[in-house]
């Protein structure tokens, strides 16, 4: 995304950190913050502003030096995401600092206009201002500099992280798409156990780098005059920012019984597959490393165990996009003049990746453009990264960037032939839609209404990728029109967004805590495990204490992309998909309805798109489904017959988990810590 550079090199960030950090808006009556004390080290800009220039002026003046320093500040950014190293990362926590200071003084000249009347537009972008970035930086120049570098650095030792084994000639290393891999593809409980706590041992490093980042933030927070940078984070919503945390709260009750009936029939499964034993930890919970999941937040890859119906016809997306790669990779061997030599088949297979990862685009940009959106221009073709390239390390966490506002958009995935990929291209396309639709706004504005918002456009289309969908696209064959392919057309969806809910309420659940200090350092460990206990259900089977630092192997935490907006998203995306298919017309179940193809859907979606962060959120989301509240009832619409099937099957199960698990053993070896090599 784009984001505003304030944040880090990535996009989503970015735009988070214009765009997305935007998104956070407030709503004015919840602006009033106490005015900081004036700054002791004003910023160089701070000086610039000219004398007795109005609001309006000095917000048209701040767009357009936003429009000025953007392009350069995405460049350092994209440069150190696809190609980390020492240098790529000065440039690009240099241009970073550049960028917040730069902020740091815009929010100091809009002080001189408090309390003065100005028009609603100018208000707004004042408020916004002050969100843009979800890293506020410290006032003092050499306290930003450390930010700026801490910052970096931690997003690279988790771009280049490997957990190595073996010795000499029979020492392997491997990284996170890797690992992701056994956990995807094996079923062996030591397998997994082995690769979970492996790519696990690339965050133990940065826990003193995370500890003094939280320090520095919550600092420039202070300095704007929020109480710290939770709450920095929480003020983007248009309401107080207490209520925000109360709204996740009520969203989460609408949905906990769903996912804990999914949860159940879950661990029944993992039970027959691996024992009693093995397939849960005390408590009732399910093992972290068997959820086909590093971070157990999508359980798709388990689709093998818990399908419900064996033969109520194929959804095997992975399969089908393996088989098309294969294809792909045939068809250019016997293309081949002569008998290949070994570079001559690397050459084959990396064009053949590069082939199925760019079908895979072209066939998410086409449901955009089936909804009358614009093709992709020419340059996302060029410059988009949609392989892990051979040579050099990179940041492959998904995202999709705005590098200049002004149509230079690209995706950066490491794409393999998977349905995980399949759906977060059409995801990421999502974010790089949402920019094309906002850049005529002032930068400002150029943002999601919220941040969930833009996490939420995507995952639309993703909901409206049925069965139907699929088939008529060649990805899987003839549907049965029955009740046991309902059940696992269900299932297929709630493995992906319903047991993701707790998953993205609880990380930020953990930062909000690590920010405003009732989650001390020597506790970061504990307190992130028992979040995940209570939310998600889950547990390690080995004992994880404080010499590791488990929070820093989701890219999110090392990469400081607040994380609530994806909980929000998974609620807003059903509301959007039922607004949507009101739109076309649509009179059938929620779960069967697809608009693909329909320009009226598409014309209610793109007038949203256009809004940006121009007006409060609830405005924006009023005009597209009649109503201003972020609400979960779509998503219990949708998923009814699947909660009826899930009660049924779980019927005489004791349903449920306790909190904590008790006596985990030790790890059997102690992880050893293998820095990155950037
Ligand atoms: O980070 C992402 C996107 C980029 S904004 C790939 N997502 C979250 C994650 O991977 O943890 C999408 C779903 C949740
Ligand atoms: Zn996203």
């Amino acid at each position: 995304m784009k984001h505003w550079p304030v944040k880090s090199r990535r996009a989503p960030m970015l735009a988070s950190t214009l765009a997305l950090a935007i998104v956070a808006t407030l709503s004015f009556t919840a602006c009033k913050r106490t005015p900081s004390p004036a700054g002791e080290a004003p910023s160089a800009a701070a000086s610039t502003a000219p004398a007795n220039e109005t609001a309006d002026q000095f917000i048209a003046r701040v767009n357009q030096e936003m429009r000025d320093t953007y392009a350069e500040l995405s460049a350092a950014q994209w440069i150190s995401s696809t190609y980390i190293n020492d240098d790529s990362e000065l440039l690009a926590a240099k241009a970073n600092e550049r960028w917040l200071t730069q902020l740091n003084g815009w929010i100091e000249q809009a002080r001189r206009f408090e309390g003065q009347s100005m028009s609603p537009e100018t208000a707004r972008s004042i408020m916004l201002l002050k969100l843009m970035t979800a890293m506020p930086a410290p006032r003092d120049p050499a306290k930003l500099a450390e930010l700026t570098r801490i910052a970096t650095r931690m997003e690279g030792m988790y771009g280049s992280g490997e957990y190595c084994t073996g010795e000499g000639a029979a020492k392997e290393c491997r990284q996170l798409g890797e690992l992701e891999d056994v956990l995807r593809s094996s079923r062996d409980y030591a397998t997994q156990l082995d690769a979970w706590r492996g790519w696990h041992t690339i965050a133990q490093p940065m826990r003193k780098d995370y500890t003094r980042f939280v320090e520095l933030v919550n600092e420039g927070a202070k300095d704007m005059g929020f109480a710290d940078a939770g709450e920095v984070w929480r003020s983007g919503y248009d309401m107080p920012p207490a209520q925000i945390a109360a709204e996740t709260d009520r969203l989460w009750g609408q949905v906990k019984p769903l996912y804990e009936q999914l949860h159940c029939y879950a661990r029944t499964r993992l039970d027959a597959k691996y024992g009693k034993d093995q397939g849960e930890v005390g408590g009732g919970m399910l093992p972290a490393h068997l959820m086909g999941n590093m971070w157990q937040q999508d359980w798709s890859n388990l689709w093998d165990l818990l399908q419900p119906y064996q033969n109520a016809g194929s959804l095997d997306i992975t399969g089908a996009l393996q088989q098309q790669y294969r294809q792909d990779y045939t068809d250019e061997l016997a293309r081949h003049a002569g008998i290949p030599d070994t570079d001559d088949l690397v050459e084959i297979e990396r064009s053949a990746q590069l082939d199925s990862a760019r079908q895979m685009a072209t066939r998410a940009q086409d449901f955009y453009a089936s909804l009358g959106m614009q093709k992709l221009p020419d340059s996302y073709w060029e410059k988009t990264q949609f392989i892990k390239p051979r040579d050099r390390d990179v940041v492959c966490h998904a995202s999709a960037w705005d590098m200049n506002m002004a149509g230079d958009v690209r995706t950066k995935m490491c794409m393999k032939p998977n349905e995980e990929d399949f759906t977060t291209i059409y995801h990421e396309l999502g974010h790089v839609y949402y920019y094309l639709a906002y850049n005529k706004l002032p930068p400002i504005f150029q943002a999601g209404a919220h941040d969930g918002f833009h996490e939420a456009i995507g995952d639309t289309i993703v909901l409206a990728m049925t069965p139907d969908y699929l088939r008529s696209i060649g990805l899987v064959g003839e549907q049965q029109q029955s009740h046991e392919a309902l059940i696992n057309a269900q299932m297929r969806m709630a493995l992906a967004k319903v047991a993701f809910l707790p998953f993205g309420l609880m990380i930020d659940r953990w930062r909000w805590g690590v920010f405003d200090g009732s989650i001390k350092p020597d506790q970061y460990n504990k307190a992130w495990w028992d979040l995940k206990a209570k939310y998600q259900g889950v547990a390690p089977v080995q004992s994880r204490g404080e010499e590791f630092f488990d929070p820093g192997a989701k890219y999110h935490v090392p990469g400081n992309t607040p994380y609530t907006r994806y909980f929000l998203a998974d609620i807003l995306q059903f509301q959007f998909y039922k607004a949507l298919c009101d739109a076309a017309g649509y009179k059938g179940p929620l779960y069967e309805c697809s608009f693909y193809g329909n320009k009226a859907a598409g014309e209610k979606y793109l007038a949203m798109l256009e809004k940006g962060a121009s007006q409060p959120w609830q405005q924006t989301l009023k005009e597209l489904t009649g109503g201003e509240q972020m609400d979960a009832s779509a998503v219990l619409e949708y998923f009814a017959p699947l909660q009826e099937w899930l009660e049924q099957q779980n019927e005489g199960r004791s349903c449920g988990w306790t909190g904590t698990p008790v006596n985990l053993p030790p790890a059997a070896t102690p992880d050893k810590p293998v820095p990155g090599k950037a």
